[in-house]
C-alpha cells in the first residue's frame, strides 16, 4: 500500500485524525495505541489535545476530543465549543474522523445522541468518518463479524452510513502493531476513495445551503405551475358555463 499522503489540497504529507465520539469509550486510548505511545491523558476529562507523531511510517497529527455525554436533543454548549475548535486545529479539516465506540450494544439513545453530534457537521461528515471499536480484548472467542451481526438494528443503522468502514482495536496490547498498520491502511483506502479530500465543515454547509436553494426554486416553481393551470382550468370551466348560457338563450 502507498504511503504517500500528499494531498493536492492541503499540501502536506502528514495524515490529520479527528477522535471524537461519548466520553470514556477509548478516544484517548486509540490516540496512544496509534502513536504507541503515552501521548493522550486517560484519566479522564481531558479536553481538546493535539499531538503530531510517527507510526509505522506515517506521519500522524491526532487531534483528540472532548467526549460527549448521553443528552440527545440540546448538545451542552462546553461541547459545541470544544468540537469547533477540534476542528479549528485540523485546518483545514481533519482526513478521517474516527468514531470511536466500545465493541458493546449500540442502543437507540445513543444514536441519537450521535446523530445530533453528526449533525453539527452537517451530512457530508460520514464520508469522512470510520468506526473504531475499542475492547477488542473482551470478543470471548467470538468473530468481530460474529459480534457485529448480533449487534441490533442501531449498529446496522451506523455501519451503513460509514460505508462499512470499521476496524477493532484492542488497546491493552499497544505492542500489536499488526491492528495499527490495519486500521492505517483502511484509513488510507478511505481517503483515496474521498479523492483525498479532507473534510471541510465551510464546504459542505455551503453544498447544504446550496441544496436547500435548489430545493426551495423546485418547490416555487411546482407552485407556480399548478396556480397557472388551476387558473386555466377555472377559465376553462367558466367558458364552458358560458356557452352552456348561449346555447340556452339562442334556442329560446
Ligand atoms: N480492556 C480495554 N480497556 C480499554 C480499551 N480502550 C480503552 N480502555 C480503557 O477505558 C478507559 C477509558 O479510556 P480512555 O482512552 O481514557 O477513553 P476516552 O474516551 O478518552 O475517555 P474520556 O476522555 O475521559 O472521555 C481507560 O481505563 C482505558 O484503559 C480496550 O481496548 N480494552
Ligand atoms: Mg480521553
Amino acid at each position: 500500500m502507498a504511503t504517500n499522503w500528499g494531498c493536492s489540497n492541503i499540501g502536506t504529507n502528514s495524515l490529520k485524525l479527528l477522535l471524537i465520539g461519548p466520553k470514556r469509550t477509548g478516544r484517548s486510548s486509540v490516540g496512544n495505541t496509534l502513536l504507541g505511545r503515552h501521548a493522550f491523558e486517560t484519566w479522564g476529562g481531558a479536553s481538546t489535545t493535539i499531538v503530531h507523531g510517527i507510526s509505522e511510517g506515517r506521519q500522524l497529527t491526532i487531534v483528540d476530543t472532548y467526549g460527549w455525554g448521553p443528552e440527545e436533543n440540546s448538545i451542552p454548549r462546553r461541547e459545541k465549543l470544544e468540537l469547533f475548535s477540534a476542528l479549528s486545529l485540523c485546518d483545514p479539516g481533519p482526513h478521517v474522523l474516527l468514531l470511536v465506540l466500545p465493541l458493546l450494544q449500540f442502543t437507540k439513545s445513543e444514536r441519537t445522541a450521535l446523530q445530533r453530534r453528526m449533525e453539527l457537521l452537517t451530512e457530508g461528515v460520514w464520508r469522512h468518518t470510520m468506526v473504531v471499536f475499542t475492547l477488542g480484548d473482551r470478543l470471548q472467542g467470538q468473530t468481530v463479524q460474529e459480534c457485529l451481526q448480533g449487534g441490533g438494528e442501531h449498529l446496522e443503522w451506523l455501519l451503513t452510513k460509514c460505508r462499512y468502514r470499521y476496524r477493532v482495536l484492542n488497546n491493552k496490547a499497544t505492542q500489536d502493531r499488526v491492528q495499527v498498520s490495519g486500521l492505517l491502511d483502511r484509513m488510507e483506502d478511505m481517503l483515496m476513495e474521498n479523492g483525498e479530500w479532507h473534510f471541510s465543515l465551510h464546504m459542505y454547509r455551503r453544498l447544504e445551503e446550496e441544496w436547500s436553494r435548489r430545493e426551495k426554486e423546485i418547490v416555487e416553481r411546482k407552485e407556480r405551475r399548478d396556480e397557472k393551470k388551476q387558473t386555466c382550468q377555472r377559465r376553462l370551466a367558466m367558458l364552458n358555463s358560458n356557452d352552456g348560457l348561449l346555447k340556452v338563450v339562442s334556442h329560446g
